[in-house]
């Protein structure tokens, strides 16, 4: 079956434009098959898409592509029959193997982030969302991490156009490497990560001592954690890191990636965090009220990513968090994603999604501090 679950996508009222596509990417695989049309079912069955709009998308182009990516590696993508030789050297084995219709999806995450850049640059939408993208890994010429293509680097690529200084901030468990690594030497991009940092624990990349290079020293900010990672860690580092870098640094534009393989209930188990924790997240950004693209990412427990985006969204449509935890499932679900949620009783939330788990915070307070300092230090050599 090549054919794609929904090709169909959103855009929101004063200013947000959603775009939850679904995604197929060979089930058995710890990627996000289903994942996005999900969220969508969730949006409709929670009367939420009301607020917000649809916008149209048009799949990138081969050419769109070769902005970041290399004409070797997109013509690898795009065409079939490849030796086993060019798929191994182009990354195209293992976590990212090839399927039917891989050509059309690479349009398509990269068509659908460049158009919600492009929706963002018009002026009408202070806020715009593609829970389809966030595919950080994908490399020059090689994919990576379940990434075939680089929609976050070619998104902000685009941007750049209309705005002068764009902060990149990545909540997704791992470390956003190829994003850093295409603006590492850049001023004009200051991109921040928080992800799990362990031997062994892919990318391997983002260590605190790495902050840029040349024009771009100190426009790369690596927040390296623990097992346990929770909300009030979360908050914590938001409010003096993040938040100290959006202030030092004045950006004209901003770029959320919002993984939720942080979650608590996410089968890499690493991170505590609740699915208000994380979504609180995106209402701190909003209130910036900059030029916003929220972006996807990772995020395998699929009914609690669902879960998730949905609940951002909802902050973004303007709602409380009170009025978001009040939202209840219809007790008739016909549709078939919606149909996941059987298993979680129909219920939206539970103790483990609003709380997280029992697990020990293993990022302290000695060890915060320790990350504090040294990203004061730097924030300060920041010029606006
Ligand atoms: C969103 N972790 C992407 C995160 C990408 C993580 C990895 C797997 C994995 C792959 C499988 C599989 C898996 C249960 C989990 C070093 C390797 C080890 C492949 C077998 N089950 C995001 C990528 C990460 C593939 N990769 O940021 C087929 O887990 O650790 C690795 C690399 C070499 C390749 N092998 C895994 O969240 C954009 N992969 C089952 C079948
Ligand atoms: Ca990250
Ligand atoms: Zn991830």
């Amino acid at each position: 079956d090549t054919s794609f679950e929904t090709v169909q996508y959103t855009v929101g009222m004063p200013g947000i434009c959603i775009h939850p596509l679904a995604s197929k990417v060979c089930s058995g695989r710890p990627s996000n098959e289903g994942r996005a049309a999900l969220v969508d079912s969730l949006l409709v069955a929670l009367q939420l898409h009301k607020s917000y709009k649809l916008i149209p998308i048009t799949p990138a182009t081969a050419a769109e592509l070769q902005r970041y990516h290399s004409l070797e590696y997109v013509s690898a993508v795009l065409k079939k029959g490849q030796s086993e030789k060019t798929l191994d050297k182009m990354g195209l084995i293992h976590d990212c193997p090839i399927f039917p219709g891989l050509d059309a999806y690479v349009k398509l995450v990269a068509g659908s982030t460049l158009s919600c850049a492009r929706q963002l640059m018009s002026g009408q939408h202070q806020l715009c969302i593609n829970w389809y993208g966030g595919r950080h890994h994908g490399k020059r010429s090689a994919a990576s991490g379940f990434c075939y293509v680089n929609d976050v680097v070619l998104g902000i690529q685009e941007m750049r156009k209309q705005y002068q200084k764009i902060m990149y901030i990545d909540v997704d468990l791992h470390h956003g490497d190829a994003v850093s690594a295409a603006f590492l030497h850049s001023k004009n991009v200051l991109c921040v990560s928080l992800h799990h940092y362990d031997t062994g624990f892919f990318p391997g990349t983002g260590a605190l001592s790495d902050c840029g290079s040349g024009p771009g020293e100190y426009h790369t900010a690596n927040v390296p954690l623990r097992k346990g990672f929770g909300d009030q860690s979360l908050d914590r580092v938001f409010h003096s890191i993040v938040e100290g870098y959006y202030e030092a640094y004045q950006p004209t534009a901003v770029v959320l990636l919002l993984g939720c393989d942080g979650l608590a209930t996410d089968e890499h188990k690493k991170w505590n965090l609740s699915v208000p924790g994380l979504g609180e997240i995106v209402r701190k950004v909003a209130s910036w009220k900059k030029p916003t693209l929220v972006l996807g990412g990772g995020g395998y427990n699929h009914t609690d990513t669902a879960r998730c985006w949905t609940y951002s969204t909802a902050v973004c449509s303007g709602m409380t968090k009170e009025e978001i935890l009040a939202l209840e499932l219809p007790s008739k679900l016909s549709e078939k994603h919606l149909v996941q949620f059987e298993t979680d009783g129909y219920t939206l939330w539970n103790d483990e999604n609003l709380r997280g788990r029992t697990m020990v915070d293993e990022n302290d307070d000695e060890y915060l501090k320790e990350l504090e300092s040294t990203h004061q230090e730097r924030i300060g050599k920041l010029r606006p």
